[in-house]
């Protein structure tokens, strides 16, 4: 980043800071919490779980509003690279026992015009039915619920899953302690995360959501996009889901 950027953003964010005490009065004994609070934030971590909850949102409608194709979402603070290559036919790597409805999911990836794209990279992640991710919580093995995948001829990909619970943010961390303070709750809509690659189109990260989900209009982290909403079709012993993906050129 060019050094001016820096500069700039840097000093714009010290002024309105800067104001804003001034503006809101902020006592000293406030000002006393918050260092606390936020040297909480650090240590235990939640750095980048904060951030991506209040700000991401923020970073991507600058960035892509307006701009055709797929609506990108948050990449959140749990992506863990080096995930699995998988083998079709599909199945995210799993627990023997997982809990939770299966999921037959397909995505279509496109580029703007709707031809399909074939051999894109799409690498997955996701929370199991408890809401809880692989390498965040204990006692849950290496890249569950995490794979690389890559479209077929028709620029298509289904895989094997379950479906996640909708997310809380812990509430006994600096972060939760925050959204009591704000009276908000921590719920963030059941979702799956891609990223799909494909060369001479913008790498997407986004989101998809399922149609019904309690805390889609109040996601805590501001990511639901309409476009990015699916409905599940029920069947017996399994549901089935769906999205097409659009590329926009690189
Ligand atoms: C998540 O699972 C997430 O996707 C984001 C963006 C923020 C917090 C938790
Ligand atoms: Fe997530």
């Amino acid at each position: 980043m060019a050094n001016e950027r820096v500069i700039s953003i840097f000093q714009g964010l010290l002024e309105k800071t800067k104001e804003l005490i001034e503006e809101k009065q902020i006592t000293h004994e406030e000002y006393r919490e918050f260092c606390l609070w936020f040297d909480e934030l650090g240590r235990t971590g939640e750095i980048p779980l904060f951030m991506d909850v209040f700000f991401e949102t923020h970073v991507l409608r600058g960035m892509y509003s307006g701009l055709p194709g797929t609506e990108p979402s948050l990449l959140g603070p749990y992506y863990i690279p080096n995930e699995p290559g998988l083998q079709a036919p599909y199945t995210l790597p799993q627990r023997q026992d997982e809990k939770g409805e299966v999921l037959f999911f397909t995505g279509n990836v496109k580029d703007i015009d709707g031809n399909p794209l074939q051999k894109a990279d799409v690498y997955m992640w996701q929370a199991d039915a408890d809401g809880e991710y692989s390498h965040f919580a204990d006692g849950i093995p290496e890249y569950n619920l995490r794979g690389k995948m890559k479209t077929d001829e028709d620029g298509r990909f289904t895989v094997k899953t379950v479906i996640p619970a909708p997310y809380q943010i812990p509430t006994g961390g600096p972060t939760g302690k925050f959204l009591t303070y704000i009276d908000s709750h921590p719920y963030r809509p059941a979702h799956l995360h891609f990223i799909i690659d494909v060369p001479g189109h913008d790498k997407l990260i986004t989101q998809v959501f399922f149609e019904g989900d309690p805390w889609l209009e109040t996601d805590v982290a501001d990511g639901v996009r309409d476009s990015l909403i699916t409905k599940l079709e029920k069947f017996d012993d399994h549901t089935k889901g769906s999205i097409t993906f659009e590329l926009r050129p690189a």
